[in-house]
């Protein structure tokens, strides 16, 4: 089955490669077509939003994805703001604000949430799923792997961030293994 990843993040594109089952053709979006948008609370509207817009535009089924690193301290934050939290900033920045918000913060509770939409606009179809990985954030900034708030987080049951662990680790274990393998596997059951 042929399905477009609705992202402009090459990172997702690179991960869901790794977690997809092999009767699952992923193909990129094209380079010219415009960005969806994204105004919603939730994660799942933001989800929905760029899912819907791109089926309508290319006519054929799309998957999209809306992610984020969650806080406990910080009420959620950056939450479904976790992309345009400083926005035009890199991410040593944004890692760094991060980790000064969080200096005398005891509970360094965390976890990265990835809801994941299939959708058919012209089959009248949407599926969704959410899934979770949780850890905590690091006293530093450490690793260079994964992407985005990768080096600051250390999943459960690891002493090593994301950006230590690796792909081979984060393919078996991430938010968004979770959310896509449960996606694939409604998407199979259903024979769409
Ligand atoms: P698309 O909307 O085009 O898919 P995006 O990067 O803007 O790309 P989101 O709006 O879903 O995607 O924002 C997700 C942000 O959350 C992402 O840019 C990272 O900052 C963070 N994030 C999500 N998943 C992550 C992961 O696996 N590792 C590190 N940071 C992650």
């Amino acid at each position: 089955m042929k399905i477009v990843f609705a992202t402009k993040n090459f990172h997702k594109l690179r991960e869901v490669n790794i977690i997809k089952p092999t009767w699952i053709e992923i193909s990129p979006l094209p380079d010219d077509i415009p960005i969806a948008p994204e105004s919603g609370d939730t994660f799942l509207e933001n989800a929905v939003s760029k899912a819907v817009f791109y089926s309508k535009i290319l006519k054929s089924s799309v998957v999209a994805d809306d992610s984020g690193l969650v806080i406990e301290a910080l009420n959620g934050f950056p939450g479904v703001q976790s992309s345009r939290f400083m926005e035009g900033e890199n991410y040593g920045r944004k890692m760094k604000k991060i980790l000064m918000m969080m200096e005398d913060e005891e509970n360094r509770k965390a976890k990265f949430v990835c809801v994941a939409v299939f959708a058919d606009v012209e089959k009248g179809m949407i599926l969704s799923s959410i899934g979770e990985v949780k850890g905590k954030i690091a006293q530093e900034i450490r690793g260079k792997g994964g992407f985005g708030y990768d080096p600051i987080f250390i999943p459960n049951g690891f002493e090593k961030t994301f950006g230590e662990l690796g792909e081979e680790v984060k393919s078996e274990i991430s938010h968004r293994k979770r959310a896509f393998e449960k996606l694939f596997d409604i998407i199979r059951k259903l024979e769409i």
